[in-house]
This record gives C-alpha cells, structure tokens and sequence, in this order.
C-alpha cells in the first residue's frame, strides 16, 4: 500500500526544459492545471501529498521521480545523466531524507529514476541516454543487502525504460512491443505501436492511471477490470514527461 508521494510545482521556466518531443511550448496555465489534477488523484487515491516549490533555475525539476528511488527499506539519491538536471538530486535528497535513510550514488554512475522499474524484489535499470552501466552496477551493490536483484535492459525507444513500460499490477505490465522478450513471464498488456506513449501508466492502491487519447490502451487496461482514471497530460507529454515522472511514491 503505498501512503505517501513527493511532487514538485512546475516553474513558470518549465518551457526551457529539455525536449525532443517536437511538440511545442508548453502553456503554463495547462501544465499547472494538468499538474494539479494529478497531484489530487493522488491525495484521493490514499496518498499524503509533499509540494515542494518550484526549483529556482532547474526547468525540469517538477520530473521528481528521476532524481531519487524510493524503496521500503532505503531511499537512493541519485545522478541524473542530464548535467542541466545533476543538482536537482541534491535538491530532494533533505525531504527525502524526512522519510528514509539516504544513499546516493556517485561518478562515474549516472542514472534517471524513470530508467528504473521495480517489480517485486527486481529492479529493471534501463541503459539509456541517461543511465550508463556505472550507474546499474551501483545501483546493484546499494540494494544487494536487501535482496534486490538488478537486472540492466536496453532501452529501444524514447527516454527512458518507463516510456516503455510500467506495472499495472502485482505482475502486469503494460508495455511496447519492443521489450516483450525482456519481460518474458510477466502478463503483458502491449501498447498499439502509435499508442506507444500510452505505456506509461501509474498504478497507485489497485487505481491504474493513464494518459487522455490513448482508446485502444484504454480499452486493453479495462480487461484488467481494475479501476481506472484518465488524466490529461498534454503539456507535460510535450516536455517528454508523463505520469510517473510528476512523483515519488511511496
Ligand atoms: C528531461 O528531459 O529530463 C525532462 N524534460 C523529462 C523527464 C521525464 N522524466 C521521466 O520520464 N521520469
């Protein structure tokens, strides 16, 4: 049961964040009203809400789940792959701090949170543009006294291993076709190739989150017969973002 999530208000800079999307500026009043609706299905999924302020200077700084992992046991601050990006681990690591005993990792480890997909006792590491094998193999030595096991995979497409797949259960994930073989053994709900943003779900308390537009996902996750909510995420999308960016959870 997750009880707690840290988010971060998007800045009125968010525009000069890093993008690929080609998908135009975001507008600000979108981005906070998108923002805001988010952080409320949160709270009223069962979740206690931390806001922190925007991050004086760090566009991106609202993506809060690149910048620490956050498991039952330990908390890891880590080493965003984007320079523009590095300090906003730093930033997080006091609130953090509030709620698990911190470990942080360090050069020549680079990794972005939304590179990491736990399911159980696995932690799925993409190696991206963002996350270099340094980063795994520390990530590795942090969780082994804890009886994680560390499993690298190659990210095929888009930023990072969860803009290509993210649970939906216990043992679901939802994903591109890409990286069937990788998640061989777990059930599958594959994403229609031009549906490929729509892998990113949130699964929060049995509640499956997902992004507006997506009918034929949507129509896939409804054969979970778990509850569902669309959100709106236009304005983050066009900032390479989506749902499990926006959060730490936990
Ligand atoms: C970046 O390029 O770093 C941000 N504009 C988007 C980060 C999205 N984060 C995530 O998927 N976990």
């Amino acid at each position: 049961m997750l009880t707690q999530a840290i988010v971060r208000t998007p800045g009125l800079n968010a525009a000069d964040g890093l993008t690929t999307a080609e998908l135009g500026a975001p507008d600000h009043a979108r981005l906070l009203t998108q923002h805001e609706t988010y952080v409320r299905a949160l709270e009223s999924l069962g979740l206690k809400i931390t806001q922190l302020d925007p991050l004086p200077g760090h566009p991106d700084a609202y993506f809060v789940e690149d910048t620490a992992l956050m498991f039952p046991e330990l908390a890891v601050i880590t080493r965003p792959g984007a320079a523009a990006r590095r300090a906003e681990a730093e930033a997080i690591a006091p609130t953090v701090a509030t709620f698990r005993e911190l470990a942080r990792l360090t050069s020549p480890a680079t990794l972005d949170g939304g590179d990491v997909l736990v399911v159980g006792k696995k932690a799925f590491v993409g190696i991206s543009e963002r996350t270099n094998a340094a980063g795994a193999d520390q990530l590795a030595t942090i969780l082994k006294p804890h009886g994680y096991s560390v499993i690298p995979v190659t990210v095929p497409a888009g930023l990072h291993l969860k803009s290509s797949v993210t649970s939906a259960g216990d043992d679901v994930l939802v994903l591109t076709e890409s990286l069937r073989t990788e998640f061989a053994g777990y059930r599958q709900i594959v994403v229609p190739h031009e549906e490929a943003y729509a892998a990113n779900v949130l699964w929060i308390n049995g509640t499956v989150l997902l992004p507006d537009g997506f009918p034929r996902t949507l129509a896939k996750l409804e054969g979970l017969r778990l509850p569902l909510r669309v959100l709106d995420q236009s304005e983050v999308q066009k900032m390479d973002g989506a749902l499990t960016c926006l959060s730490l959870r936990f």
